[in-house]
């Protein structure tokens, strides 16, 4: 007899029956998530309509162009979760501010933060993008409203997830129990649980980064690639070079296929001296994600979950992926080679 398929919910309930101590609120949190996604995917797959492709015309806190569809999908993560009495604080990439949610505060037990389309540029051209989130318990006996209340490391993190919108929609995430991956069923308008307990390989044959920018690599680092593309069959290299220009498409490869995926510092740009991922909703979910999968996720030369932030949209180099790979990458960074 086949197996019934699980959905989203009903995995995360039979979960909360395994824990009892558990309220349910996070259940709640996760499913609320998953509207979100299924909302954002529908209307990235009718862009090509026109509704929402283009730009808004404003800048964001990044310094980028807000498109449409950022827009939209941000309001659409701030729509789940208003009401919901579940999260007292959102922290987006595209809000320079925490937004409190004064009808949620009094019992919200969560913070949210979110990359609502990680990948933008990819948007017109028709090619993946995703959403990254990170859940914390919101700061015990501190005021919510400062500024610092917020700035805790990736340890703390309690769940962590993104959504890649490719040919297909997929939601993974990952809590203290592993990482589990639902893919949606359009049909049924439901996330069914497809990928149980992923583990990364602990080492892999692809190598990920945009070497447009290796002329503003430090030198160790383009040692590292250089390596990494040398023919030596024994220890399967050369690696293959795969590149999508979304973190969250990039990382999900990794993630399944195993392999490395950098995006370091930039020694040319005084504007990006830690390269161009943000820290607290683009690094710190995948790189939760990767340890409870089995792998590595490192500045190059600290855990990037024991990076304590300085300011909410600040920007930290990356390497990140099979745990031999990045180790042998850490490596180099020392400055000690292969
Ligand atoms: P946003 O669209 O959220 O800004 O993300 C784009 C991104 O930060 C990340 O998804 C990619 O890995 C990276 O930029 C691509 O940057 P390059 O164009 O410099 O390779």
């Amino acid at each position: 007899m086949t197996r019934q398929p699980i959905t989203l919910t009903r995995y995360i309930l039979s979960q909360q029956q395994v824990h009892p101590e558990a309220t349910g609120e996070l259940s709640v949190l996760l499913t609320q998530i998953g509207l979100a996604a299924k909302i954002i995917s529908r209307e990235l797959s009718r862009l090509g309509f026109g509704a929402l492709q283009g730009e808004t015309g404003d800048t964001n806190v990044q310094g980028e162009e807000v498109k449409r569809l950022d827009r939209f999908a941000n309001d659409t993560f701030i729509h789940a979760f208003g009401h919901s009495g579940l999260v007292c604080t959102l922290i987006s990439e595209e809000m320079e501010k925490p937004l409190h949610l004064a009808e949620n505060c009094p019992h919200a037990k969560y913070t949210l933060l979110f990359d609502p389309v990680d990948g933008s540029a990819n948007i017109d051209v028709n090619a993946a993008v995703g959403s990254i989130f990170s859940i914390y318990r919101r700061p015990e006996g501190r005021d919510h409203t400062s500024p610092e209340a917020n700035l805790r490391p990736g340890t703390e993190q309690v769940i962590a997830g993104y959504v890649v919108y490719g040919p297909g929609t997929m939601l993974v995430y990952a809590d203290s129990r592993g990482v589990q991956g639902f893919t949606l069923d359009r049909g049924i308008g439901e996330f069914l649980l497809s990928h149980e307990k992923i583990r990364i390989p602990a080492k892999g044959k692809t190598y990920s980064v945009n070497e447009g920018h290796s002329g503003a690599w430090h030198p160790e680092t383009r040692r590292f690639i250089e390596h990494l593309k040398a023919k030596d069959p024994k220890s399967g290299r050369p690696y293959s070079a795969r590149y999508i220009g979304a973190f969250v498409a990039d990382f999900h490869r990794t993630l399944i296929s195993g392999g490395v995926f950098l995006y370091p510092a930039d020694t040319a740009n005084p504007k990006k001296p830690s390269g161009k991922l943000r820290l607290m909703y683009e690094v710190n979910p995948m790189a939760l994600i990767t340890e409870r999968a089995g792998g590595r996720a490192s500045t190059g030369t600290q855990r990037v979950l024991e990076v304590t932030p300085t300011s909410l949209h600040q920007r930290v180099p990356v390497i990140i992926g099979s745990a031999d790979d990045v180790a042998l990458g850490e490596k180099f960074a020392r400055g000690e080679g292969a």
